[in-house]
C-alpha cells in the first residue's frame, strides 16, 4: 500500500480540513442515476479517496462505499487492468466485465465538466502493465527547454497559469529565486503530453521541487490554490500588475507610484504633480487598443505596412516577423519584425530612418523610440541569460487600419451622424535592423520563447562551455567564434537536436 504519496506534501492541518469534509450520503443529490462508480482504494489512499468520493457525490455521482452488483463504473489509480482484475478476483468478482474499469482521469474529467464523461479512452488497456501516463520516460525530460520539445498545446494550462501567477508576483517582490523556480516548473509541465491528475504524474519531471509540488497538489485536490488566489486579491500585486500594464511603465515607477498610495489609472491620469514620459504618454493614450492582444490578421497586416515601405526603399532588404507570431501563437501583445540587407552596409545604416520619415509622413507613427546600435565587433557574447542585445532597433507604435469592409460601415456611420469613427488599431511593432552575418543568431534570439532563450543560453554555458547570444557564439575552449548561416547550425554547434520555432513555446 502507497499512502504516503498525497499526504506527504500536506501539512497536518490540511489533512484534518480533507477528512472533515464527507458528508453524510443522504445530504448529496443523485444526477446521474445510471451510472454507479465504486473507487479503488488500493494505491491510491484512504485519504484521497474519500476526497474523490465527496467530490464526485457533490457533483451529483453515485458513488458506492462498498464494491456490490449495482456498480457500473471501477475507477482505479496507478493500477494497471491486470492489477484490477486479481484485485476483484480476491473479492470474489467472477465476472469483471460488467464494469468498466477505467483510470482515474475518467472521473478527474467528469468533474471538470460536471457530467459524466465518455468513458471509452479512459479503460486500463488490458494486457498492459503499466499504468496510463507511465508510458513516457520521465526520467529523461531534460531540464533545459533547448531539449523539450514544446508545442502550444499545453495539457496543463491550470497548472502553468497559476505557477506563472506566482512567478510574476516573485518578479514584482524581487525574490529571484522563487520567481525562477515557478517560470521553470510551469515551462515544463507545457511540454508533458499528458493532463497531470495526481502528484505521482509528476515524479522525475525535473523543477518540480516542494513548493511547486505543495501548488500541485491544491490544485489537483480543491481545483484551485488558495496561495495564487491570495496573490490575486493583493492590492500591490494588482497595483502592479494594473500600472505595468501601460506601455512604457516598469517596476521601477509603479513601485513609486502605489507608495504614493496611487491605485487606479485614473488616479494617476488625475495626479498633476507626475511627469509621464512621451513613452508613458502615448501607452495612456492608447491604452485600450494596446491592452487588447494583436491577432494573427492584424500581425499580417502591420507586415504588409512594413514589407511595403522597406522594399520601397532596399527592395533586396529581407523582412521576417519573429516573436510569438514566428512559434505558430494566433495572438500576440505586440509583432517583432528583424530586417537585414545582405551586402550592403551604407543601406542597413541608413534604412530605419528612412522607414520613419515615411511613416511620418503617412501619419502612421502614432509612437517611436529608435536606438542607434552599440555593437562592437570584438566583445565576446554577453554571459547573463536576459542580457538585451545591441542591434539598431525602433520600437514603435503603428497605426493599422481596419479591414476594408469594416471600413466601409465606418465611412457610412460618419456619413450619417458626422461623428468620427475610428478606422484604426495601435499596434506595438519592434523593428530590429541586424547585419547579414548575424542573421541566425537575431533569429534565434528573437524568435523567443523568453524561456527557451535562457535556457538555450544556460545550456550553452553550463554544458558546452560556450556563450551565446543575439549577436554570435563563442567557444571558450577553442576560443573562436562560432559562425552560422541559420538556426540549424547554432542547433548544430551547440550539440542539440533541432527545434522548429513552433516547438520553442517552453
Ligand atoms: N527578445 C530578445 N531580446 C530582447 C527582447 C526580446 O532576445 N531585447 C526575445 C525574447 C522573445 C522574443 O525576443 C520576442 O519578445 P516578446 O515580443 O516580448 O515575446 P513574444 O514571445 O513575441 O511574446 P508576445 O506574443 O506577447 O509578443
Ligand atoms: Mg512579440
Amino acid at each position: 500500500m502507497n499512502k504516503m504519496k498525497t499526504s506527504d506534501f500536506s501539512p497536518m492541518r490540511k489533512r484534518q480540513k480533507r477528512m472533515q469534509i464527507a458528508a453524510p450520503l443522504s445530504s448529496y443529490k443523485i444526477e446521474f442515476k445510471d451510472i454507479i462508480i465504486f473507487i479503488v482504494e488500493r494505491k491510491m489512499g484512504m485519504t484521497r479517496r474519500m476526497f474523490l468520493m465527496d467530490l464526485a457525490r457533490r457533483k451529483g455521482f453515485r458513488v458506492e462505499n462498498e464494491l456490490s452488483d449495482l456498480v457500473t463504473h471501477v475507477v482505479a489509480e496507478n493500477n494497471s487492468c491486470s492489477e484490477i482484475l486479481k484485485w476483484l478476483q480476491k473479492h470474489n468478482v467472477e465476472d469483471s466485465s460488467r464494469f468498466r474499469i477505467l483510470d482515474i482521469r475518467w472521473l478527474t474529467a467528469c468533474m471538470e465538466v460536471g457530467r459524466p464523461v465518455d468513458s471509452e479512452k479512459y479503460q486500463l488497456p488490458e494486457d498492459e502493465d503499466r499504468s496510463v501516463t507511465s508510458d513516457l520516460d520521465r526520467d529523461s525530460i531534460s531540464e533545459y527547454a533547448c531539449q523539450r520539445r514544446t508545442t502550444l498545446k499545453n495539457y496543463n494550462q491550470k497548472f502553468t497559469d497559476a505557477f506563472e501567477i506566482l512567478a510574476e508576483n516573485y518578479e514584482f517582490n524581487e525574490n529571484k529565486g522563487f520567481c525562477t523556480a515557478f517560470r521553470r516548473a510551469a515551462s515544463v509541465l507545457k511540454c508533458l503530453p499528458f493532463t497531470i491528475v495526481q502528484v505521482h504524474d509528476i515524479e522525475g519531471v525535473p523543477w518540480m521541487g516542494k513548493q511547486v509540488k505543495g501548488i500541485i497538489e491544491d490544485i489537483i485536490e480543491e481545483g484551485e490554490s488558495s496561495k495564487v488566489k491570495a496573490v490575486l486579491d493583493n492590492e500591490n500585486y494588482r497595483s502592479v500588475k494594473l500600472f505595468t500594464s501601460v506601455f512604457g511603465v516598469g517596476l521601477k515607477t509603479s513601485d513609486k507610484w502605489y507608495r504614493m498610495g496611487l491605485r487606479t489609472l485614473e488616479e494617476v491620469k488625475r495626479d498633476k504633480n507626475l511627469k509621464l514620459t512621451r513613452m508613458q504618454k502615448a501607452g495612456f493614450l492608447h491604452y485600450d487598443d494596446l491592452t487588447s492582444c494583436v491577432s494573427k490578421a492584424e500581425a499580417d497586416a502591420a507586415s504588409l505596412i512594413v514589407q511595403d515601405v522597406v522594399w520601397k526603399i532596399v527592395p533586396n532588404a529581407i523582412v521576417t516577423i519573429a516573436g510569438g507570431f514566428r512559434r505558430g501563437k494566433q495572438t500576440g501583445h505586440d509583432v517583432d519584425f528583424l530586417i537585414t540587407v545582405p551586402g550592403s552596409k551604407q543601406e542597413e545604416e541608413e534604412l530605419l530612418h528612412t522607414v520613419i520619415d515615411i511613416w511620418k509622413k503617412q501619419e502612421l507613427l502614432l509612437y517611436y523610440d529608435l536606438i542607434e546600435s552599440t555593437f562592437e565587433d570584438t566583445k565576446l557574447p554577453s554571459r547573463k541569460v536576459d542580457a538585451l542585445d545591441h542591434f539598431q532597433k525602433c520600437f514603435a507604435i503603428l497605426k493599422v487600419h481596419k479591414e476594408r469592409e469594416d471600413k466601409g460601415n465606418s465611412i457610412r456611420s460618419k456619413a450619417f451622424s458626422e461623428e468620427e469613427i475610428k478606422d484604426w488599431k495601435a499596434i506595438r511593432v519592434d523593428l530590429v535592423v541586424v547585419p547579414f552575418e548575424q542573421y541566425a543568431f537575431a533569429l534565434l534570439g528573437w524568435t523567443g520563447s523568453t524561456q527557451f532563450e535562457r535556457d538555450l543560453r544556460r545550456y550553452a554555458t553550463h554544458e558546452k562551455k560556450m556563450m551565446l547570444d543575439n549577436h554570435a557564439l563563442y567557444d571558450k575552449t577553442k576560443k573562436i567564434f562560432l559562425n552560422a548561416a541559420s538556426e540549424e547550425e547554432i542547433f548544430a554547434h551547440l550539440g542539440l537536436d533541432y527545434l522548429e520555432p513552433w516547438e520553442r513555446n517552453a
